[in-house]
């Protein structure tokens, strides 16, 4: 078979929030990109995700020129609603700590990335097959990949791994060169979105005797919900009613009777992890986003993680380019891991105090509960969750 042959200066693996966003910042700074997806731009909108964005991330959403829609359409939310057996706790955000949290979904970023790129001309290769990023420990790295039966090879100067957690970037390198650390969850969250109004103006994080439960939303009019669910759960057991009924079980009681309910128009079953690699460089290749890292969505850190890394990844090639400097390049991993590694233990800490685990009992359960107890009643503990949720600095 003949091999079509081709050149760009960074080759991204992956169109998801952080592949997108790291071709925007690099074109906005005379950077050629090329992006190779392995799945069609319907199903990568069709993926319902994140909803929740701190102010660094709406601020490269602005760098990158993409502002404009999420600013129109983004509800700015100034606080959330903790309910802890029973009773609402306020955490106001902006009195807290001066900002605030926009939500606005992940799918509705993405189109606005990839509305963006199409209009800036520049490339993303849609249903690239058997993507392989290769010779990336030398100076002249290449990807591989397949599109509609024609064998092609980009060169490029860097390679950067926006692939998610399932992708080929990191199972490309050499497991003597890479570390990864895990924590598995013994539950998962089943969510609804549905096109109703939202039960409360703003997100209630929920922690009740039968299991978490979050209320969130996409706009005035569309409702994101989610309840904590065992492992082995199947999406087709939870009929709508089911849903409901559990998640008025785990709401305070004018809450559960507030909720306006309706079929779902999605409806799935996501597992929790928290997982790093270490480094997120390897040679010319970078690792951003959820190919490097996951966290339990419980902190709605892991887009922000993602944007964060690009920022990071697109200032250090700026650098290589502009100022013919490699430090950035040099400090990239460990930059971006000190604040990885916050919102890791953040997400972590969050998922640990809201959630039930079927296993726990005795001195961990009561040393939950104090902990419940502490939060609810304790004005640092409570700037403390704030300072984290809207995002530490970067
Ligand atoms: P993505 O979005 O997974 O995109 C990776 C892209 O790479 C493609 N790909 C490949 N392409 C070519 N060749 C290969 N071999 C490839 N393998 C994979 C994939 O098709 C895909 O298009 O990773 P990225 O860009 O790093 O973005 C990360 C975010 O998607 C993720 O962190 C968030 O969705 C996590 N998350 C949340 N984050 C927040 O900041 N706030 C939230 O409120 C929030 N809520 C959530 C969430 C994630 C959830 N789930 C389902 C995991 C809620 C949920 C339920
Ligand atoms: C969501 O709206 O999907 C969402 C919001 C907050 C989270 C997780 C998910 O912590």
């Amino acid at each position: 078979m003949s091999t079509q042959a081709g050149r760009t200066q960074v080759g991204i693996i992956g169109a998801g929030p952080a592949g997108l966003l790291l071709g925007q910042l690099l074109h906005r700074m005379g950077i050629e990109s090329v992006i190779l997806e392995q799945r069609s731009a319907e199903y990568v909108l069709g993926r319902i995700r994140a909803g929740v964005l701190e102010q660094g991330s709406v601020h490269l959403m602005e760098q990158a020129g993409c502002a404009d829609r999420l600013h129109r359409e983004g509800l700015i939310h100034d606080g959330t609603l903790l309910s802890i057996g029973g009773e609402n706790h306020r955490i106001d955000f902006r009195q807290r700590t001066g900002k605030t949290v926009t939500i606005y979904g992940q799918t509705e970023l993405t189109r606005d990335l990839m509305d963006a790129r199409a209009a800036c001309g520049a490339r993303t290769v849609y249903e690239a097959e058997d993507v392989q990023p290769v010779d990336f420990d030398g100076d002249h790295p290449r990807l591989l990949y397949r599109k509609d039966g024609v064998q092609h090879e980009l060169r490029c100067d860097f390679i950067a791994g926006c692939d998610g957690y399932h992708g080929i970037s990191r199972t490309s390198v050499p497991q003597a060169a890479i570390q990864l650390f895990e924590r598995v969850y013994p539950f998962g969250w089943l969510g609804v979105l549905v096109d109703r109004p939202p039960v409360s103006e703003e997100l209630i994080y929920t922690h009740h005797e039968r299991g978490f439960a979050l209320c969130s939303m996409r706009s005035h009019s569309r409702s994101r919900y989610y309840v904590q669910c065992r492992l082995d759960d199947r999406v087709e057991d939870w009929s709508d009613d089911r849903f409901y009924d559990e998640l008025r079980r785990r709401l305070p009681r004018e809450t559960a009777e507030a909720l306006q309910t309706g079929p779902s128009i999605e409806k799935s079953i996501a597992p929790l992890r928290s997982f790093v690699a270490e480094p997120l460089r390897f040679g010319r290749l970078f690792l951003a986003g959820d190919a490097a890292h996951i966290v339990p969505p419980t902190g709605a850190k892991g887009l922000n993680l993602a944007a964060s890394d690009v920022f990071y990844l697109a200032e250090a090639l700026r650098d290589y380019y502009q100022e013919k400097s490699k430090a950035g390049i040099d400090g990239y991993s460990a930059r971006a891991l000190r604040r990885v590694w916050k919102a890791e233990r953040f997400s972590w800490w969050m998922t640990a105090t809201l959630h039930i685990f079927p296993e726990s009992a005795g001195f961990d359960r009561r040393i939950q509960r104090a902990e419940l107890d502490y939060l609810a009643q304790s004005d640092a503990a409570q700037t403390a969750l704030a300072e984290n949720y809207v995002g530490l600095p970067f």
